[in-house]
């Protein structure tokens, strides 16, 4: 592979640059351009080294420079890490220098698939250091942490590894059929396997509600009558007055959305319209809205005002995760405040701690128990479920007593579905579109 070259740290000004170059060779090119006590390609490797970068008699910097050998390194290559200081003018001379000198520019994503393609990662790993990089807040970013050190790569290799046990046993069954003194595993041994199986993938299966959720913000609706505080609760939730307040009926008239991250989870709160009967044609579209707002939502807000109670039917919710509040508490004697089931708040007075708590609680609960590995990442998701379905025709092919044959090749539809995963089956399609999103340097 060609040596690639780029500049690691973000565009602009800053006190250091980091300027990355990878392949074999490295070492030697960035040699012509430095000077040092010694030369680089006598420094021992993972050390760190001063210097000056010169063409020709001309000084453009003083660096330290890290020096790293195959295969110990990001890449798995012979690796350079150039820190310059962080004028533009410093880095972009140096990478052109570079480039004289024989690297080509790297493309987005390229030294995280070299690392992918010399096996240092799987592509899980690989989506997870872009994962990382974007994480906005802490769940997100341990989420992908823990991917990038190999959760979710140690729960498939589980799995391909109980999947060729299970081959092995039905391709031995094929082979020696005829030998009847030989005892094979009974159906009902596979049968056991498979439902193992299937667990395991249906446990990361539904991961993905939870991991999907933290990656991408967690939606949450606030619905309810008119003039009950939603827009107050909003507004009180995100720290900004974002939502017009006001004690007329049918103030907020569309949706509003804000984020806000609270005890380390992304949250997208959506402010909706207050329902009620209006024969107003654009109050109706809003409450249409908001209705919409609520299917939409992971999580439901539903808030009563409790100094006016009036039974509203939300049985059209149906499974939502619902919070029932019962808000302006300030309102009431305390006295009146008795029903031990029911979350009394006021958005006037209260810091809403106890709602943010409550959220977080919801969020908690959606984690599934069975593992610690949590996917996030839709392509995986989608990978897991075409497992999944091979995994239900194994099982049906073995109860209906299908000869181990045909059992066979759904059990490799199944293996081929979780190496799609890791990158132990792929191709350039899929590659190109993965590393496309990575930022260049990485
Ligand atoms: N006393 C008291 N008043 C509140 C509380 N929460 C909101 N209010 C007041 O109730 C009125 C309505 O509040 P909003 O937040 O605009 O209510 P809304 O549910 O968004 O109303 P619509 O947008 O019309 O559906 C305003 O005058 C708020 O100041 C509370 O906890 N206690
Ligand atoms: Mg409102």
């Amino acid at each position: 592979m060609d040596i690639i070259s780029a500049i690691s740290t973000p565009y602009g000004i800053g006190g250091v640059a980091l300027i990355r170059v990878s392949g074999a060779g490295s070492i030697e090119l960035v040699d012509t351009l430095f000077v040092g006590r010694h030369k680089l390609s006598e420094c021992s490797a993972n050390s760190v080294t001063h210097g000056k970068i010169c063409r020709g008699g001309e000084m453009l910097d003083e660096v330290l420079v890290s020096v790293f050998h195959a295969p110990h390194s990001f890449t798995g290559e012979e690796m350079v890490e150039i820190g310059c200081h962080g004028s533009m003018f410093v880095q972009q001379t140096l990478l052109q220098w570079l480039n004289h000198a024989g690297a080509r520019l790297a493309r987005p994503g390229e030294f995280t698939e070299r690392a992918f393609l010399n096996g240092k990662i799987d592509l899980v790993q690989a989506e997870a250091v872009a994962d990382l990089i974007a994480s906005q807040s802490r769940e997100e970013h341990r989420l992908a942490m823990a991917q990038m050190r190999g959760s979710v790569s140690g729960e498939l290799a589980q799995l391909r590894d109980k999947l060729l046990t299970l081959t092995s046993l039905l391709e031995l069954e094929l082979d020696f059929a005829d030998h009847e003194e030989l005892e094979f595993a009974d159906r009902g041994q596979l049968l056991d396997i498979c439902a193992d199986i299937k667990k395991q993938i249906s446990g990361l299966i539904d991961s993905f509600e939870y991991g999907n959720a933290v990656k991408n913000g967690v939606p949450v609706a606030i619905i309810g009558a008119t003039n009950v505080g939603k827009s107050t609760i909003l507004n009180k939730l995100v720290g900004d007055e974002r939502a017009i307040v006001s004690d007329i009926h049918g103030t907020t008239r569309d949706t509003i959305e804000d984020t806000v991250v609270i005890g380390g989870v992304l949250f997208r709160f959506v402010d909706t319209a207050g329902i009620r009967q209006t024969d107003n044609e654009i109050e109706q579209i809003g409450i249409e809205r908001s209705r919409r707002a609520a299917e939409n939502a992971r999580i439901v807000i539903v808030v009563h005002d409790v100094s006016s109670p009036k039974a509203e039917d939300y049985s059209w919710l149906g499974e939502k995760m619902v919070i029932e509040v019962y808000n302006k508490a300030d309102l009431l004697n305390p006295s009146e405040l008795s029903n031990k089931q029911k979350f009394y708040m006021s958005a006037k007075t209260d810091d809403l701690t106890a709602l943010k708590e409550r959220l977080l609680d919801t969020i908690i609960s959606m984690q599934t128990a069975e593992s610690s590995a949590v996917i996030s990442n839709q392509r995986h998701y989608e990978a897991l479920q075409k497992a999944a379905s091979a995994a239900d025709k194994v099982a049906e092919s073995l109860k209906a007593g299908i000869s181990g044959e045909f059992v066979a090749l759904d059990l490799h539809d199944c293996l081929d579905a979780l190496g799609e995963i890791t990158g132990k089956i792929t191709n350039d399609e899929i590659l190109k579109t993965i590393f496309s999103r990575f930022c260049i340097g990485k």
